[in-house]
C-alpha cells in the first residue's frame, strides 16, 4: 500500500494483468527475508548449507537452461531504431509490450506478487535513484534485500520524489523460448520474462542502474558505467578514488576487495563498489561517483584465500549461492576452492568430470556489502566520493600492454570505445570469443553508443579537473599461453604507478597509443617476473597496433553520421602516428 498513486495503480494494474494470488509489499525487514527464506526451503527452491561452517548459506539450483544473461533476449525499445544503435537489439515500444504483455497475461495465477520498493544508492544521496519491482520470485526478494536498499525506507524516498523506475518481472514458466528482457527508457520502465538469473530478474542492476540509469544519465548529465570503486590507501594514509570497467567476469570483484601482498606493506584497498558505479560532476568540477548497490551478486569459481581473500571470507556466513557443486559434508563447492573436493554438480547430480565443470562457469554468490571486511566507510557517503582515475581493461592474450595512459580526456575515450575482451559465461553464447565491448557495457549501454560516446566527450565541456584515464590488461600471455603477469593481489603494483602518474610524480614513455610506463617505476620488489617478461609488458608492438587501430576505426565508422566527429580524428591521428 502506498500514498502515492502512480505507484498504486500501476500495482493494481499489474495486477489485474498478471492475477496473483496475493500481493506482498516488501518491508525490507530481516523477519520478512527469514520468511522468504523458510518459504523457498519448504517448496525445495533452496536448501540450507552446512550450518556450522556455513551458518544462514543457502543453495539455489537454477534450471539448466537459466544461468546467465541472454543479450540475444535482451531489448532497448525507442521509438526510433537509431536511438537505440547498433550496440542494441530493438523493437518499437507498442510491439516490445505486445510481445512481451501476452506472456504476462494471467501468469502469477496461483503465485504470489511481491511488491520491492528499492534505492539505488544511499537512501539521502541526491544523485541516488529509486525503482519498484514486482515479482512472483521469493528468490528476487531475497537477492533485492541483500543487493539494494530495499523496503520501508526506499518507500518513503519513493513517495517523496514522485518519480520511480518501473520494473515488472516474472519468472514465467523459465522457457528459454519464452524469455525476454525489455527495456522503454522513455517511459523509465523494465518488463522481464521467463528467467530467473541475476541479470536478467534482479531488475535493479543491469536493467535500472545501467541500462535504463545510462540513458537517464545522458539526459541529467551524469554517467551510469560497468565500474567497480575502490579506494586505494597509502602508507601514509592518503586515499585515491579508482573507477574501473572491465567485461563480466574479468575480475571487477577481485581488485575491488584487492589485499596488497606482503612485500607492499602498509596499502589497503577499500571497496565502495564492485560493479556499478553512478559518476556525477560536483559543482567544483570534481567527479565523484556513488555505488547504486550495497550488495554483491559474484562470480564464485576461481574464489579462494588467494585470489580474493575479502570475498572468501564474506561468502562464509549470511550467503545465497546459485548453481555452485556441494561436498559430503554439505559444503558448497566450487573450482579453484582450496579444500574439500565436489560430491554433487551444480545440477544436483552425482559429480562426474564427463559431465563437465562441478560448479556452472557462472555460478553465483550473492552477499550483502557488510559481509566485506574492506568495505568502505564512505560507500553510505550522500555525496560519494571523488574519482582520481577512470580505468579500462579488457582480457586480452596479446596487444594491450599491462598499463597505458590516455593523453587527454578525448584520447581516453577513444581508448574506452575501442576496448575489446574475450566473451564469458556471464552471458549465454560463446565464450573466448574477442569482441569490442567499449567501455564494458556492450550488453549495457541502454542508447546509441555513438551518442554515447559524446556524451562522454561534453564532459571536457564542463570540467577542467577530469580525472586521468588509463587501460591495464591482466591477462597477456606467451606463445606457450602462460601469464605474463601473476594477476590478483600484485595489481596493486599497477594501481601505484597509476596513482604516481594521477600526483605528477613518475614520468613515461610516449608512444602513439599512450604513456608507458618505464619497466624501473613498476614496483616489482619479490615478484616473480622476469626482465624479459616485463619489457613485453610494458612496450607495443607497431604492427600489431596497426591492424588494431585499423579495426577500431573500422568499428566506430560502423556507427555512421552519429558518430562523434572528434573520436574519428583521435583514431586517425594515432593511425597516422603509428603508420609514419
Ligand atoms: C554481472 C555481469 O553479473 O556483468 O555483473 O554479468
Ligand atoms: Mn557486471
Amino acid at each position: 500500500m502506498t500514498t502515492l498513486s502512480a505507484l498504486q495503480s500501476w500495482v493494481d494494474q499489474v495486477a489485474a494483468q498478471t492475477q496473483p494470488d496475493a500481493i506482498h509489499w516488501c518491508t525490507g525487514s530481516n523477519s520478512e527475508y527469514q520468511q522468504m527464506i523458510d518459504k523457498m526451503l519448504a517448496d525445495g527452491t533452496l536448501t540450507t548449507l552446512n550450518p556450522e561452517k556455513y551458518p544462514n548459506c543457502y543453495l539455489h539450483r537454477s534450471d539448466p537452461s537459466d544461468v546467465a544473461r541472454v543479450e540475444h533476449l535482451t531489448f532497448v525499445c525507442t521509438s526510433e531504431q537509431d536511438d537505440a544503435g547498433p550496440n542494441n537489439h530493438w523493437m518499437a515500444p507498442a510491439a516490445g509490450h505486445q510481445r512481451i504483455d501476452e506472456l504476462f497475461d494471467a501468469c502469477m495465477q496461483g503465485r504470489t506478487m511481491y511488491v520491492i520498493p528499492y534505492c539505488m544508492g544511499p537512501i539521502d544521496s541526491p544523485y541516488s535513484r529509486c525503482g519498484v519491482e514486482i515479482t512472483d520470485s521469493p528468490y528476487v526478494v531475497v537477492n533485492m534485500k541483500l543487493m539494494t536498499r530495499m523496503g520501508n525506507d526506499a518507500l518513503q524516498r519513493i513517495e517523496k520524489d514522485g518519480v520511480f523506475v518501473k520494473g515488472q518481472h516474472s519468472t514465467g514458466d523459465l522457457d528459454p523460448e519464452r524469455r525476454l528482457i525489455m527495456h522503454f527508457p522513455d517511459e523509465l520502465s523494465i518488463k522481464s520474462i521467463g528467467s530467473g538469473y541475476g541479470g536478467n530478474a534482479l531488475l535493479g542492476k543491469k536493467c535500472h542502474a545501467l541500462r535504463i540509469a545510462s540513458f537517464q544519465a545522458r539526459q541529467e548529465g551524469w554517467l551510469a558505467e560497468h565500474m567497480l570503486i575502490a579506494g586505494l590507501e597509502s602508507p601514509d594514509g592518503e586515499i585515491h578514488y579508482v573507477a574501473c570497467a572491465f567485461p563480466s567476469a574479468c575480475g571487477k570483484t577481485n581488485l575491488a576487495m584487492l589485499i596488497p601482498p606482503d612485500s607492499l606493506p602498509g596499502w589497503k584497498v577499500w571497496t565502495v563498489g564492485d560493479d556499478i558505479a553512478w559518476l556525477h560532476l560536483d559543482e567544483t568540477g570534481q567527479l565523484r561517483a556513488i555505488n547504486p548497490e550495497s550488495g554483491y551478486f559474484g562470480v564464485v569459481p576461481g574464489t579462494n584465500e588467494l585470489t580474493n581473500k575479502n570475498a572468501n571470507d564474506m561468502i562464509t556466513h549470511d550467503a545465497i549461492f546459485t548453481n555452485v557443486a556441494v561436498t559430503d559434508d554439505n559444503s558448497p563447492w566450487w573450482e579453484g576452492k582450496q579444500d574439500g573436493a565436489p560430491a554433487t554438480d551444480w545440477q544436483g547430480r552425482a559429480f562426474d568430470a564427463a559431465n563437465g565443470k562441478a560448479a556452472h562457469p557462472n555460478s553465483r554468490f550473492t552477499v550483502s556489502a557488510k559481509n566485506n571486511a574492506g568495505y568502505s566507510t564512505l560507500a553510505d557517503a550522500p555525496e560519494g566520493v571523488p574519482i582520481s582515475a577512470i580505468v579500462f581493461g579488457g582480457r586480452r592474450k596479446e596487444l594491450a600492454p599491462l598499463v597505458y595512459e590516455a593523453k587527454s580526456w578525448e584520447h581516453g575515450v577513444l581508448i574506452g570505445a575501442g576496448v575489446a575482451s574475450e566473451t564469458t559465461a556471464a552471458n549465454i553464447g560463446e565464450v573466448g570469443v574477442v569482441r569490442r565491448d567499449p567501455m564494458a557495457m556492450k550488453p549495457f549501454c541502454g542508447y546509441n553508443f555513438a551518442d554515447y560516446w559524446s556524451h562522454w566527450l561534453s564532459f571536457s565541456e564542463r570540467s577542467d579537473k577530469l580525472p586521468k584515464v588509463f587501460h591495464v590488461n591482466w591477462f597477456r600471455q606467451n606463445s606457450s599461453g602462460e601469464f605474463l603477469w601473476p594477476g590478483f593481489g600484485e595489481n596493486l603494483r599497477v594501481m601505484q604507478w597509476i596513482i604516481e602518474r594521477c600526483e605528477g610524480r613518475v614520468g613515461a614513455n610516449e608512444t602513439p597509443v599512450g604513456y608507458l610506463p618505464d619497466p624501473a617505476d613498476i614496483d616489482t620488489t619479490d615478484l616473480d617476473v622476469s626482465a624479459e617478461n616485463l619489457a613485453a609488458l610494458t612496450s607495443i608492438d607497431k604492427g600489431q597496433w596497426q591492424e588494431e587501430m585499423r579495426s577500431v576505426g573500422e568499428y566506430l565508422e560502423s556507427f555512421g553520421e552519429r558518430l562523434p566527429e572528434v573520436l574519428r580524428r583521435q583514431q586517425q591521428s594515432i593511425q597516422a602516428e603509428l603508420d609514419s
